[in-house]
């Protein structure tokens, strides 16, 4: 272990112009790290707090000075001291001291967790996914590396057609996702990238070429209304480009996000309000008429009762390579955000069978793990994720990797969101020099 000797952060844009920070760590030896911190639009309201100034005359209220101010203000306590991974989290969880990191800002606390984390690793000589894959397994970072073994080949969910909060179409599900299922990791990002270019070709023919502009995460957002229009057109993309019966679907409903807790009703399709029985034999319809095998909060975040229905009574897929049988996966995001205690209080409830896994929902690399192994321990399926407003940092592709989970990462396009698969390429290449 050496010590800190320098923090350095400032504020930086993300790929919805808003700011965000960028961390820079330095240790005594002269290794270094840093990260950008991304940003979500449907937040979860039980994420841990991304600290904004809220003063509407700059950004819009969205800057991020009085977060960067508080990394100044506990520098004292961090620099001239020695911590491992776990100490370095716990002793900025304490330093914070809320339960949901709102006096620092889980985005401060995040940022200067990954920094450590990328420099840590560079102090020990690991490349960082061997150091992650060792701080989820509890190894000694001294030992010897051993080289990679075993290859782990993980599944990339791209999502290629947007709706909801990160679109303007009337598309009220937000996202449409193709994850093929065979090959290697090249082989599926280069199904998923000619499937993006037929999906642009079919949509500029049936909708005109104003239709192809793309919406938060890369994918397209066409003046469509229904999870039909959005399913059909990618299953007949799919069909041209000649992967058909290779790749399956997933949707990510965001139902919070059309959910009224007034009338306890979901409008998943404009004009169409559903209970949650009816919504789960929606979702059962497309389920049956669909290669769908993963649908993500498929209802509003604290609707712990319509998940366990759902987890009773979901339609069966025909080979789900995630889960190896015929269950659809049922993924919480805004549900579980990433904490352990929604974990396990999701546990209990029977609500879900895999975990979506965001860094910034929960603040720290620590915790991030713990939810992971939480989740693995309970048999499900985990997926670490992007957020909707990104930024050019490759991290979770490492994490993901290192992890052995899922990785969803936005169509393969737009700099934010290539430079996560650019990252796995060259991870699986076995050609990084860094
Ligand atoms: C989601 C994410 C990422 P956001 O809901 O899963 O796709 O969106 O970052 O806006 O929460
Ligand atoms: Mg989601």
């Amino acid at each position: 272990m050496t010590k800190i000797i320098e923090i350095e952060s400032i504020q930086i844009l993300d790929s919805r112009a808003n700011p965000t920070l960028l961390v820079e760590l330095l240790l005594e030896d002269g290794s270094k790290g840093s990260f950008q911190v991304p940003s979500g639009a449907s937040t979860g309201i039980h994420e841990a707090h991304e600290l904004r100034d809220k003063d509407k005359t700059c950004y819009g209220g969205k800057s991020v000075y009085k977060a960067l101010q508080n990394i100044e203000s506990i520098k004292g306590e961090l620099i001239g001291k020695e911590f491992t991974q776990q100490e370095f989290d716990k002793k900025l969880i304490e330093l914070d001291g809320t339960p949901n990191k709102e006096k620092l800002g889980a985005n401060a606390i995040l940022g200067l967790s990954i920094a450590f984390a990328r420099a840590s690793a560079a102090q020990y000589m690991l490349p960082l996914v061997e150091y992650l894959k060792r701080l989820a397994k509890g190894e000694d970072m001294t030992k010897p590396s051993e080289g990679s073994s075993e290859e782990v080949q993980i599944h990339p969910f791209a999502n290629i057609i947007n709706g909801g909060l990160h679109s303007g179409n009337d598309l009220n599900i937000q996202e449409f996702m193709v994850l093929p299922t065979f090959g290697t990791f090249e082989e599926k990002t280069r199904a998923i990238a000619e499937i993006y270019h037929t999906l642009k070709a079919l949509i500029e023919k049936e909708y005109g070429k104003s239709q192809t502009a793309v919406g938060d995460e890369g994918g397209f957002a066409p003046e469509i209304a229904k999870a039909r229009q959005a399913l059909d057109l990618i299953m007949k993309a799919i069909q041209e480009t000649g992967y058909e019966g290779r790749v399956k679907l997933a949707m990510d409903t965001a139902a919070s996000d059309f959910y009224s807790s007034e009338t306890k009703k979901y409008e998943v399709e404009a004009g169409l309000f559903l209970d949650y029985k009816e919504l789960t034999a929606y979702y059962n319809d497309l389920v049956n008429s669909y290669p769908i095998i993963s649908i993500e909060d498929p209802f509003a975040e604290d609707d712990f009762e319509a998940f366990a229905y759902f987890m009773k009574n979901a339609a069966k897929v025909e080979n789900n390579p995630l889960t190896g049988n015929d269950t659809l996966l049922i993924v919480g995001d805004d549900l579980l955000v990433t904490n352990p205690k929604r974990i396990e209080m999701a546990k209990k409830a029977g609500a879900c069978n895999a975990l979506l896994l965001k860094i910034n929902q929960i603040g720290t690399l620590t915790e991030s793990i713990e939810a992971h192994l939480m989740a693995k321990k309970a048999s499900w399926h985990t997926i670490v994720s992007h957020r909707s407003g990104e930024t050019t940092d490759a991290f979770i592709s490492d994490l993901a990797l290192a992890l052995g989970s899922s990785i969803k990462l936005g169509a393969p396009a737009r700099g934010e969101r290539a430079v996560k698969y650019n990252r796995l390429l060259q991870l699986y290449a076995k050609k990084c020099l860094q």
